[in-house]
């Protein structure tokens, strides 16, 4: 299998670190230089059929997009350590958990523990607070967190 991705992309590095947790080291990591347009040439559309990564494709040629799916697919294929919950509602919380990390993933470190889990201090168990995406203009996508209130 191949995983298309780009290293400066926050939506490929979730299925990246998803594999690096689980240490699949059998996907073939191709850069898409999203900077340089490489999501928008004819070759990856042809591929992929629309310009974003990650996509992974499979052995037998099928492409899957959207990172979560990916996550999923791996999940299921390589089974340990267990990321997406052994019973309903450890899967739960994990998916109320990294559903806002999927959009805030960029982050920095000092988003006031809004990306820790409930419990682990910090403001783990209010609201993570939007992100602003916005594109760079030069393909890659990144995002500005809205400050959060003071005190
Ligand atoms: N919902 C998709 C989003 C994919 C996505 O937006 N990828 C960005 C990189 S983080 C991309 O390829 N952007 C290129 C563009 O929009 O031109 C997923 O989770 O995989």
């Amino acid at each position: 299998m191949k995983l298309y991705s780009d290293a400066y992309a926050p939506n490929p590095r979730r299925v990246l670190w998803l594999m690096a947790e689980k240490g699949i080291a059998d996907i073939e990591v191709v850069h898409v230089d999203l900077a340089g347009g490489a999501h928008r040439a004819p070759r990856f559309l042809d591929m992929a059929g629309v310009s974003a990564v990650p996509q992974l494709e499979l052995d037998d040629g099928e492409v899957l997009g959207e990172s979560l799916a990916i996550c999923r697919y791996l999940e299921s294929l390589y089974p340990k350590p267990n990321l997406f919950g052994r019973d309903p509602l450890e899967t739960a919380r994990i998916e109320a958990w990294t559903r806002p990390g999927r959009a805030d993933v960029r982050y920095p470190p000092d988003a006031r523990g809004a990306l820790r889990p409930p419990g682990a201090g910090g403001r783990g168990a209010q609201p993570v607070p939007r992100a602003r995406r916005h594109r760079t203009g030069d393909g890659r996508c990144s995002a500005s967190p809205v400050r959060a209130p003071a005190g």
